[in-house]
């Protein structure tokens, strides 16, 4: 069995937890943050039988869009692009589709 943990931009999260559901996947959605736009997106947790992963992955990648967003500029002191010269400096920034990490689940219990 995997976990698979999809973070999936906000305007997305709505069709993907339906389709997740019609797909017969079984689906908790966690609202949370992006840590450097610091906007709010969702994360779906997963649980799939090992076959059923490229699935999965496919129907979340396919209900998933790529963004561009303007950069917000000064919102982070430390970050790489803040160090960078205002020439060098990209004026907007591509978000998503998903991020997708799938993990090895030890041991699952409904009790
Ligand atoms: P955020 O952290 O808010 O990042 C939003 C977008 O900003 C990213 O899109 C990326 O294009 C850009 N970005 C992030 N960090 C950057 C940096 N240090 N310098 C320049 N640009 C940067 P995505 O890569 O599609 O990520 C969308 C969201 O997925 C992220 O929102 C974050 O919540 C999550 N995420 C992405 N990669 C992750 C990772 N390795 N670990 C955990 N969460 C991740």
């Amino acid at each position: 069995m995997k976990l698979i943990l999809a973070i999936v931009h906000n305007d997305d999260a709505y069709t993907v937890n339906a389709k997740l559901s019609v797909g017969g996947f079984l689906a908790t959605k966690i609202s949370s943050t992006g840590g450097f736009l610091m906007s709010g997106n969702s994360t779906f947790l997963i649980g799939v039988n090992d076959d059923c992963v490229e699935d999965c992955i496919a129907l979340i990648k396919r209900y998933s869009k790529k963004r561009t967003q303007p950069m917000p500029v000064g919102m982070h002191p430390d970050s790489v692009i803040r160090s960078a010269t205002p020439a060098a400096m990209p004026s907007e920034i591509t978000v998503g589709g998903a991020t997708i990490f799938v993990l090895n689940v030890e041991d699952f219990r409904q009790v």
